[in-house]
């Protein structure tokens, strides 16, 4: 299952596109594959990251999970999901990295930042969230900005984009059902919102680069584990990426 030249065309120029690959019973397997990296404890690889929210202390985020993880694995790296990849860049596309984003109820939202500061070594990516439960305006979708991803934006010391140009953009909330998948290039303009409703808004994003620009998965996590380690982080949020885009706050 690829995609049409309708959809290639409405992701080359607005940087983004919804598709439908999996069926009911390959969405209810994704699930249910979701829920045991949400049940794993801390004694591992992967890496958890956790907030603060007014229920008390949630996980936000699980990075580093297909090593762990066989059957997500093969979701990532073969089928539809590397097909469409692959289609979007217009050349073989690898893995570069993938996390679960949890946004559980009461989870903060992310401010509205591009992608492509935040990943080191390669210039060519696309990426998508696959979405676990249906991600809609009250739960913290995504929003985007159609057309912009041409070049990167004027940012701020949290590596997200300028107020000023924030408020010049019009954004668009993107709902998604529970097993859509939406693409967006790495300078798309994207945002989310706190989740405020009741109900959990999970949501898997690998991420690919170009296979002509290396298997760099490993690279990355290196890379970004040693920038941790060695920058101190001095925003008042949960440090989940290279840039602070994520408005969690820290669990004491
Ligand atoms: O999951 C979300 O609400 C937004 C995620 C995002 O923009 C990111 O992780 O960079």
């Amino acid at each position: 299952m690829g995609i049409t030249a309708t959809q290639e065309q409405h992701y080359q120029r607005e940087g983004w596109l919804l598709t439908q690959p999996f069926s009911i019973a390959e969405m209810r397997n994704i699930r249910h594959w979701v829920d045991e990296v949400q049940a794993w404890s801390d004694n591992g690889d992967w890496l958890h990251y956790r907030e603060m929210t007014d229920h008390g202390p949630r996980l936000c985020r699980t990075e580093n999970f297909i090593p762990f993880h066989a059957h997500l694995k093969t979701l990532l790296t073969s089928g539809p999901i590397i097909e469409i990849a692959s289609a979007l860049l217009g050349e073989t596309a690898v893995l570069y990295k993938e996390k679960i984003n949890y946004k559980l109820s009461g989870g903060a939202g992310y401010a509205p930042h591009q992608d492509a500061p935040a990943y080191p070594f390669v210039k060519t990516h696309v990426s998508c969230m696959i979405a676990v439960d249906d991600s809609l305006v009250a739960n913290g979708c995504l929003e985007v900005v159609n057309a912009r991803h041409q070049k990167l934006l004027p940012t701020n010391n949290l590596g997200c984009i300028t107020d000023q140009t924030v408020a010049e953009m019009t954004w668009q909330p993107v709902e998604a059902r529970a097993g859509d998948v939406l693409w967006f290039h790495s300078l798309t303009p994207h945002r989310s919102g706190t989740n405020t409703s009741d109900t959990d808004r999970r949501a898997m994003y690998p991420t690919f680069n170009a296979l002509r620009e290396g298997d760099l998965r490993d690279a990355y996590y290196e890379t970004k584990l040693q920038e941790f380690r060695e920058t101190p982080h001095t925003a008042n949020t949960v440090q989940v990426s290279l840039i602070n885009d994520f408005q969690g706050r820290p669990v004491e």
